[in-house]
């Protein structure tokens, strides 16, 4: 590993990011290329389509939920450092050990106790600890993953919190009560629901949430949307579901959402309180709405792109008109992997990625092979080149794709 962060440009000593130093140890894996994304806040550029499509989402809560004087509920927090505790990213959040969201195959960790921030669901706990009973988080997050169009190390989320009292949910002399002593075999729909929860509050607040997520998605998508809800699973609510809309002959996935556990609750010192919360994926939704192909383009600076959205409100309707599209060049890479058994797909995906930038569009695992006499693995892989605003030259290609042969043997690989 202390080889390929020196191939990688960083140093073997500590890392620095935002001129703090943190102590390099067998965790570190976040590479220069995704420490280049900090500080670029796309979503706060003015005119930006992640920022037209953030604001089409928030305005949408100021206007759901008000109170009493008609200000809006929901304060709006995006300025949250990128940079999380393990505590935060997942202790906080009742994620247990060994959960595979925690593994660094999928994670850009910095050291063993901070990582780059894998979801903005990260923020809750202190957030409520401050005080707070609805609230929006938005932010950029990082995650290992497949390189493909609709993948990138880097993108961002829009989580939401509310917290409601038992007078809130129920009417002042009602004397239903949201808290029982309750077992967990009562079922709201296909789950369970938690066992100190009513199952009248469970169901209100389940209401509340999906008709709130609805109404947004229509908003959106326009009054026809077809949609559907999942049920799903999540360490941090129960019941869990994701939403998915029905969007060019497929559904998508742009939310996960639910009752939050009420441990999380109890341990941010709210005992008088349940609430529901949930996350969505701001380039998702842009890409449906604004038919963005590729989700590499909303990274790039080219005025043919950004000039589509820069004298637009979040409330026009806009259509990208891709420029021309420019072909594609596919070199195949076929290399053994090491002996040890250390190796994911994601490592060579994130090397590729820090030699190539966004000059790869896809990387496919097109072969993988097990020598039964050795016992060995190969792996050969496709890497697809595409420039966003030009055609690359076979010279171009070739130069990179060789320096990407010549480094896999960092990894531990060897080049076939
Ligand atoms: C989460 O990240 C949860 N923290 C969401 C949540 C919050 C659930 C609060 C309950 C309560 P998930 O990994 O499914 O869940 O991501 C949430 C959304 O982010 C997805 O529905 C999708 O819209 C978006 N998303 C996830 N992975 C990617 C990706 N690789 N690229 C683009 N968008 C993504
Ligand atoms: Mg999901």
């Amino acid at each position: 590993n202390k080889r390929l962060f020196s191939k990688l440009n960083l140093k073997t000593s500590d890392i620095e990011i935002l001129n703090k130093a943190y102590p390099r140890d067998e965790f570190s894996n976040v590479t220069t290329k995704v420490v280049g994304f900090l500080g670029r806040n796309i979503y706060l550029q003015p005119h930006h389509p992640l920022n037209l499509v953030k604001q089409r989402v928030v305005n949408h809560f100021y206007k759901s939920f008000v109170n009493r004087r008609g200000n809006p509920l929901f304060s709006v927090h995006e300025q949250l450092q990128p940079i999380v505790s393990v505590s935060q990213n997942f202790d906080s959040l009742l994620i247990p050990e060994g959960h595979p969201s925690r593994n660094k195959s999928d994670c850009y960790y910095i050291n063993k106790h901070h990582l780059f921030r894998a979801h903005m669901t990260a923020h809750q706990n202190e957030l409520i600890k401050s005080g707070l009973n609805e609230f929006l988080m938005i932010g950029d997050v990082y995650r290992r993953d497949e390189i493909d169009r609709t993948h990138y190390p880097v993108f961002h989320q829009i989580d939401a919190v509310r917290l409601i009292s038992n007078a809130q949910l129920f009417s002042e002399n009602n004397s239903l009560n949201m808290f029982e002593e309750g077992n967990n075999t009562a079922f709201t729909g296909n789950q369970e629901k938690q066992a100190c929860h009513s199952l009248e509050a469970v169901k209100l607040l389940e209401y509340e949430l999906k008709e709130t997520l609805f109404q947004l998605a229509k908003e959106l998508f326009g009054k026809d949307v077809k949609y559907r809800w999942v049920d799903t699973v999540f360490p941090f609510t129960q019941p869990s579901w994701e939403l998915e809309i029905f969007h060019n002959d497929e559904w998508i996935e742009v939310l996960g959402c639910g009752i939050m556990q009420q441990a999380i609750l109890n341990n941010a010192g709210v005992k008088d309180k349940i609430g529901w919360a949930f996350g969505l994926g701001l380039e998702r939704l842009a890409m449906c709405l604004y038919k963005i192909p590729d989700i590499r383009l909303f990274w790039s600076n080219d005025t043919g792109f950004l000039n589509q959205f820069k004298d637009k409100e979040c409330t026009d309707e806009i259509t990208y008109v891709p420029i021309s599209q420019f072909p594609q060049c596919k070199h195949d890479i076929s290399f053994w992997l090491p002996d040890t058994g250390e190796y994911s797909s994601n490592d060579f995906y994130d090397l590729a990625r820090n030699i190539g930038g966004d000059l790869i569009e896809q990387i496919e695992l097109i072969d993988n092979f097990t020598n039964p006499k050795n016992g060995k693995t190969s792996h050969c892989y496709r890497i697809t080149y595409r420039h966003m605003e030009k055609t690359l030259t076979h010279k171009e290609v070739n130069k990179i794709h060789k320096k990407i042969e010549s480094v896999v043997n960092e990894m531990g690989c060897t080049v076939r």
